[in-house]
This record gives structure tokens, C-alpha cells and sequence, in this order.
């Protein structure tokens, strides 16, 4: 009947979703089916994740999906950088650890002495984050490693789960930095020099790989039957990239949620010294395409705020924008929003103080410095992605559930001098759901982007005229004070 309907399952650091998409007439209909909340779990000095909870959400969603006819395919996405250990019957060895752990302190710093910048940024083209997956390996035990017979990402983990193939998709198996973005094979030689084993990498697969079908297993818990696991896009920004509504290259996009990842899409990554300086990231995307960004801080902050004030708080968006222009800046990216904890807000009001700036004190006027703050960095970045790409990025494309906030919108629209255009809020799960459905066969005609924007609507952002010069000036004089070591 030209229909084809696909399982995705989205799974972000702060709630998970279970949608099914419908593909008809070259236009693709999303309905969420299963919401569920996600989060770390702090035990023992230590943060991890509930992988098990996951799955039972998982498995739940696709119990209710079950009922709504003949379904082709399933794939999951997540967060990046994170993974679990299998012994050689396949049985997960310990936990899996939470990317914003404590534990890794000091361990990049280590690594980057060991091997050099320059030396770990010409194999990977990865951007230096403490969290990546190269620092969390050198991190663990030596004996729980030699112990590790199968390395998976979360994704590449439930897909095992729900069919008993093991392989690690590409797009997220490049964020772990050992990847090496130019042969598209794991890096080993870059973890052997790091004093790690290799022994337990995995083949790698491209994004639309049928790893087979569901296990009898999994078909009892589920009803489900005769469907197949098919790998998507599984690092959830790549997913987002692949949905962005776009056309030509004069645009960036900001994939935005809990990280706000922003960046562009380039045919080839970018190793230059100038690239490392700026430490910019090459993660690998779809179709051999390479997502040149940046991980900013994103609505991370505002997020453990709200946690801490323990409130829903429906007006706090509206109670910000209705604060005056030239209040308080932070610098987002500063490594001590990192961690989690309800002292979120202190941590805020503290870098005001110890800046010389106004306090913020109520939630609506930390929530506007946060997002003020985070208008400011995304602009940055565009300018600097604009120098290293030489392209001029005229069109800012905000994509991800934070799409939906407007008064981030305009502020990045104004302060960048850009226009913004925000949608699909549901950019995961469609890149998501389409590359599956494109290697069942069923985007004959037509590109991804093409379907996107048949089924998607946006809303547009012009900038607002007026020179914001001095307001960037004083964010870039506040990051040099703080002593960032990047831009
Ligand atoms: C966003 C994201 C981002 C990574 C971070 C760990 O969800 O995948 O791209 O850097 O999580």
C-alpha cells in the first residue's frame, strides 16, 4: 500500500522516547507513543546510568506499539561517548558508567600529556571533552577491561539486546575519540600508544544496517513480529543533523537540547591546526558526511535549576524575557556547570559575583542570565565556524526539542545577527525514522531533507537590527578572565 511504518526509540540524557513513524506519499508522520524519564544516578561517589530501567521503557514501548499494524523496522539513538562492557557470553559486565562522573578528573589532562594535542587531534579530529570515551577507558580498572570481551555504545547495547548482533553504528563510535574519521576504521593504534587494549571493538556498521530480526525473546514481550533492527543514525545529534530542513551550504545548525551542538555539515573533516585550536569537533555523519560543531553547554543549566527549585515553574521562559537587555553574563562552557547538583543556581550567582557582575537572585533572572549567557556562546561559535568553514552562514537552523523555547530563538537570532529558523522540534526521532525506512527501501524518490520538509513546519527568527557589539565584547572579555582554554 506505498505505507511503511518504522520504531524509533530517541533516548536523550534527560527523558526517552518510543515514537512510530509513518511513511505515506513521501511525508512522514511521527506519533510519540511512550515518554519516560532518564537521568543519572548518583551511588557511592559514583553516577551511572539506569541502563535496565531503559530498556524496560524500551520494551515497553514497543509492547504498545505492537497494535498498529505491520511495522518494518526499529532503531535506537542516545547521547554519546557512553558504553557497557560484556563478558564473552555477552552478559554486561558492571554498570554503565554516566559521561558527567566525578571519576574522570584529571584523567584527560593525563592522556593529552601522554600523547600530545596535536597528536590525538591528527587521528581523530575529536574535540577535547574529559568525558569522551577515550579519557572514560583509561579511567576504568585495567582488570575490568582485559575482562571485557565486547565494547557497545548504549545504542549499539540495546540493539544487542534486541536482536544479539553486536556492532558499534558509526556515527556514535566516532565521538569516542579513537575513531578515526579519514580510513572510517577504530583508531587502535591511537589507544595502544595510550597504554589501552583493542580487544574488545567490534565491527562497525553504517547508519541503515539490518542487524536482523528481534529476538523470539523480545517478540514474546512485545508482540511484535517480523520486525528488523536497523540501524539509524544512532549518536542522537547525528540523527538531528540528518533531519535539518535545509537547503545549499550557507547555513549551521544548533541541535539543541540538553547540549546545544553547533555546527555544519562538511564533505570532509577538518584536521587543521586552526580547527584543533578552536577545538572543534569532526564527528562522523550520514552518508560519509562530516558534523564539524561544537558542544556547547545548552539547556543543561537551566535544566539542573529547575531540579533544584524542585517547581515546573510553566512561566519562567516568560518571566526572563520580560527582564531588561545587559544583565549578567556566565561563561556556559566553564567546566564547573559540568557536574550535576542542585547547587546549580549558586554555582551560577557565585561566577556573577566573582566576576564583578549584579547577582542574579530570583529563578526568572538566573534563568535569563543562562540563556542570555548561552545566546552569546552559540553566536561565537557560528562566527568562528563561519572563519574555519570560510562559508558565510547566513541561516541558523535550531533543531531538537529546544527549538520550542522562542525567547532563545530570538535571542540567538539577535545576537548573532543571523536569521533563525527552529524546527522540527522532533528532529531526532524523523532522522531517525527515515534513515530506517530509506534501507527498508521506502524513500524511493525522494532525500531525507526533501521528506523533512514536506512533513515538518518552522517558525522563523529575523535578527533585530542594532549593533550587539559591546554585549559580545563583554562575553569575550569574561571567558579570557575565567581563563578558558579554548574559544
Ligand atoms: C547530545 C549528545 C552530544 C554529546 C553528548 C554527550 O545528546 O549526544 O552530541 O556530545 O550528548
Amino acid at each position: 500500500d506505498g505505507v511503511s511504518r518504522h520504531i524509533a526509540v530517541d533516548l536523550g540524557a534527560s527523558g526517552g522516547r518510543v515514537a512510530l513513524g509513518t511513511l505515506r506519499a513521501g511525508r512522514l508522520e511521527v506519533e510519540i507513543l511512550h515518554r519516560f524519564p532518564n537521568g543519572g544516578v548518583p551511588v557511592h561517589g559514583e553516577l551511572y546510568w539506569d541502563i535496565l530501567g531503559l530498556w524496560r521503557e524500551v520494551v515497553h514501548g514497543l509492547r504498545l506499539a505492537s497494535t498498529h499494524g505491520d511495522i518494518a523496522s526499529v532503531g535506537v539513538n542516545s547521547w554519546a561517548v557512553d558504553y557497557g562492557l560484556l563478558d564473552a557470553r555477552g552478559e554486561l559486565l558492571g554498570q554503565v558508567n554516566h559521561y558527567r562522573s566525578a571519576r574522570l578528573g584529571g584523567v584527560m589532562e593525563r592522556v593529552r600529556e601522554q600523547l600530545s594535542d596535536e597528536a590525538i587531534y591528527a587521528a581523530t579530529g575529536i574535540q577535547f571533552l574529559g568525558f569522551n570515551t577515550l579519557y572514560q577507558l583509561a579511567a576504568e580498572p585495567p582488570e575490568r577491561l582485559a575482562q571485557a570481551h565486547t565494547l557497545l555504545m548504549v545504542p549499539d547495547l540495546l540493539h544487542f539486546w534486541l536482536c544479539g548482533a553486536q556492532a558499534c553504528e558509526r556515527t556514535n563510535a566516532s565521538t569516542t575519540q579513537f575513531y578515526d574519521p579519514l580510513t572510517g576504521a577504530w583508531h587502535r593504534e591511537l589507544l595502544a600508544r595510550a597504554g589501552l587494549p583493542t580487544h574488545f571493538l567490534p565491527r562497525l556498521v553504517d547508519p541503515g544496517t539490518d542487524l536482523g530480526p528481534l529476538s523470539p525473546e523480545v517478540e514474546r514481550e512485545t508482540g511484535l513480529r517480523g520486525v528488523r533492527v536497523v540501524t539509524p543514525a544512532t549518536h542522537d545529534t547525528a540523527s538531528a543533523v540528518a533531519a535539518v530542513p535545509a537547503r545549499g551550504d550557507g547555513w549551521a545548525y544548533v541541535s539543541s537540547g540538553t547540549w546545544s551542538l553547533v555546527g555544519v555539515e562538511v564533505a570532509q573533516p577538518v584536521l587543521s591546526a586552526q580547527a584543533r585550536a578552536l577545538n572543534l569537533t569532526n564527528e562522523a555523519g550520514l552518508d560519509g558526511t562530516t558534523r564539524l560543531l561544537k558542544n556547547v553547554m545548552g539547556l543543561w543549566i537551566v535544566q539542573e535549576c529547575r531540579r533544584a527549585w524542585d517547581a515546573d515553574f510553566a512561566g519562567l521562559d516568560a518571566g526572563a524575557a520580560a527582564l531588561p537587555a545587559g544583565g549578567p553574563l556566565i561563561d556556559p562552557d566553564d567546566p564547573q556547570f559540568l557536574p550535576p547538583g542542585l547547587d546549580m543556581p549558586q554555582r551560577v550567582q557565585a561566577f556573577c559575583a566573582q566576576t564583578g557582575q549584579s547577582v542574579p537572585q530570583t529563578p526568572p533572572e538566573i534563568v535569563r542570565c543562562v540563556l542570555d549567557s548561552l545566546a552569546h556562546r552559540i553566536a561565537e561559535v557560528l562566527d568562528a565556524l563561519e572563519t574555519v568553514t570560510g562559508r558565510s552562514l547566513r541561516t541558523v537552523h535550531v533543531v531538537g526539542g529546544g527549538a520550542q523555547g522562542e525567547f532563545l530563538n530570538r535571542l540567538t537570532a539577535d545576537l548573532s545577527g543571523r536569521m533563525v529558523v527552529a524546527g522540527p522540534v522532533e528532529a531526532t526521532l524523523i532522522g531517525n525514522l527515515l534513515v530506517q525506512a530509506r534501507a527498508c527501501g521506502g524513500l524511493k524518490d525522494s532525500s531525507i531533507r526533501e521528506v523533512v520538509r514536506a512533513s515538518s513546519e518552522s517558525q522563523t527568527f529575523t535578527p533585530a537590527g542594532g549593533d550587539k557589539g559591546d554585549s559580545r565584547e563583554r562575553f569575550r572579555r569574561l571567558t579570557v578572565v575565567q581563563g578558558r582554554t579554548e574559544s
